[in-house]
């Protein structure tokens, strides 16, 4: 595979919206062709009042961002980059992880619906395909005053009384087309759509179904409804013996379920049910 494969036209605001069936998800985009990280100028952007379903992309980043400080690498052109900015002052903080859910769902649905590529998930943040990764997602928030609350300029990150999510920012980075034969680091872990069809994929269409398959989840979170048993049972590790890294430990046992905080559900060798919240999983090996 060459890489005329990244030579794909560069998106647009206006190619986006042409042809965008959504009432506010990518209805306020912002593009460029070169950015740091798009998580970071929507952040900005999400303290400065943009409005909710504002969307970042970039047909490059140089400063593109995992968690915990990681990098993710996508060649210019090759990949969709993206931000979304939420307001989901009805959700519970506790209960965030919900919108990289709905957020990876949405991708896993736009994928399937374009290519009729199965898409698997991965607790916590990842699409996967193949046995390797074909997406991440980055949710990062910000907190606001509760009503009625007298905002207090205190200690800390959050001041005291500041226990309403005001923003949150979902980062989504798709391999779309990808050639990663040429990237010795990411050759054996991660997959692009172009790598598994053999043809590149057109951006613009998955990006505006992605965008169409939030809008109807995050409508369906704001009515109530969690994501959680339909997120659980896409998971690639489901039921199956794993290895678990947390802060640092690591933890066997077997990926049992996902709760609605998004904790993952691990039983150990003892019998013991052990919730674990943030981490990386992967399949142990027999
Ligand atoms: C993620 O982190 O998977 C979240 C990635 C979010 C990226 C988007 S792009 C648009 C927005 N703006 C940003 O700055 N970020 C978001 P994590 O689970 O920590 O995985 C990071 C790890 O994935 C890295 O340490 C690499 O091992 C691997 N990786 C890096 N680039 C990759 C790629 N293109 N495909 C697959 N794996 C990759």
């Amino acid at each position: 595979m060459t890489n005329d494969l990244n030579a794909e036209q560069p998106l647009s605001t206006e190619a986006i919206l042409a042809g965008l069936n959504t009432r506010y998800v990518g209805r306020h985009v912002v593009y460029w062709p070169t950015t740091d990280s798009t998580n970071d100028q929507l952040k900005i952007m999400a303290e400065a009042g943009a409005v909710e379903g504002t969307l970042a992309i970039a047909d490059h980043q140089l400063a593109g961002r995992g968690r915990i400080d990681r990098r993710w690498e996508a060649p210019a052109g090759s990949s969709l980059l993206m931000s979304l900015l939420f307001r989901p002052s009805f959700l519970d903080p506790s209960l965030a992880q919900q919108l990289t859910m709905i957020s990876s769902l949405a991708a896993a649905d736009a994928v399937q619906l374009i290519t009729g590529l199965e898409i698997g998930l991965k607790w916590p943040n990842d699409l996967v395909l193949s046995g390797k990764k074909l997406a991440g997602v980055l949710t990062e928030l910000g907190f606001g005053p509760t009503a009625g609350s007298q905002a207090s300029s205190s200690r800390g990150d959050v001041p005291a009384g500041w226990d309403q999510l005001a923003w949150s920012v979902v980062g989504i980075g798709i391999n779309v087309n990808v050639d990663f034969s040429d990237q010795p680091e990411l050759e054996p872990i991660a997959i692009s759509l172009a790598m598994a069809l053999g043809h590149p994929i057109p951006r613009l269409y998955l990006l505006q179904r992605f965008l169409e398959a939030v809008e109807a989840r995050y409508d369906a979170l704001r009515g109530g409804i969690s994501p959680h048993r339909e997120w659980a049972q896409r998971l690639v590790t489901l039921g199956q013996p794993v290895l678990v890294t947390a802060a640092d430990q690591v933890y066997e046992g077997v990926a049992e379920n996902v709760d609605r905080f998004g904790a993952l559900l691990l039983r150990r060798p003892d019998g013991e049910l052990m919730r674990v919240l943030a981490g990386d999983v992967s399949l142990r090996r027999a």
